[in-house]
């Protein structure tokens, strides 16, 4: 099944996403990946060797879909189940709607991989984020609700399949309830949310806000063996 339909078919899903840059060992993968559904493999400034060798091992340890979420063109690699094909719906510089996905087009065509264009939408976690900081973009503020449901919604209007609600990795504070539900009640493709949840309750708030896939990062690689707690 095509990682696409299965997001469609599916709802209140997990996807544990690994940075190729942090050495970990195979047990912090092990466990991460059994409380999965997707695994996202993706970083600020990993390289495709990194990326490559990342998603090699968690193939040999999972069938479960190997996605990649790419910090820039860089790290494509064509060994992933599927591709999120990133456009920086929050950012003004023409390099990350446009350039970085001009930059990846010849590899991604050639390799045949399922690509999924996704609409990636930056709001204020409370603090500086990695993809503010490589972008150069302000995140929007969780209080201009409407400003970020338009966002979502002219991502869904120029063909968008995903919309991603990014606090950032690390947040302070994760993506707020009332901004998931409006999102939510305004498109009708799969909603991710992301960035700063470190515990059950807050991916269940985020869930039952509307979220359909909710992405871990930075906590479960810290504490891998509280990935169970998260699982389904
Ligand atoms: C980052 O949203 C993801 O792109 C995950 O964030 O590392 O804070 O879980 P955390």
């Amino acid at each position: 099944m095509k990682v696409e339909e299965y997001i469609l078919r599916n709802d209140r899903l997990l996807a544990v996403l690994f940075d190729p840059d942090r050495q970990v060992s195979d047990e912090s993968l092990r466990l991460r990946a059994e409380a999965a559904d997707l695994l996202f493999v993706g970083g600020s400034t990993a390289d495709r060797e990194a990326t490559g060798q990342t998603v090699r091992r968690l193939k040999r340890m999972t069938n479960k879909p190997v996605v990649l979420f790419p910090g820039n063109p860089s790290q494509f690699t064509p060994e992933a189940d599927a591709l999120l094909f990133l456009t920086l719906l929050t950012s003004r510089n023409a390099e990350y709607l446009i350039g970085q996905q001009i930059a990846a087009a010849r590899a991604v065509r050639s390799s045949h991989i399922e690509t999924i264009p996704m609409g990636y939408i930056l709001v204020d976690g409370g603090k500086t984020s990695s993809v503010q900081r490589v972008t150069g973009s302000s995140p929007l503020p969780q209080t201009d609700i409407d400003t970020i449901v338009d966002t979502a919604t002219a991502g869904c209007l120029t063909g968008k399949r995903l919309v991603y609600l990014e606090a950032g990795s690390g947040a302070a504070e994760p993506v707020r309830q009332e901004v998931v539900q409006a999102v939510r009640e305004a498109i009708d493709v799969p909603l991710i949310v992301g960035g700063g949840i470190r515990t059950p309750e807050q991916m269940q708030a985020a869930y039952e806000a509307g979220a359909d896939i909710v992405v871990i990062g930075n906590h479960l690689e810290q504490h891998p063996e509280q990935a169970v707690l998260f699982s389904r």
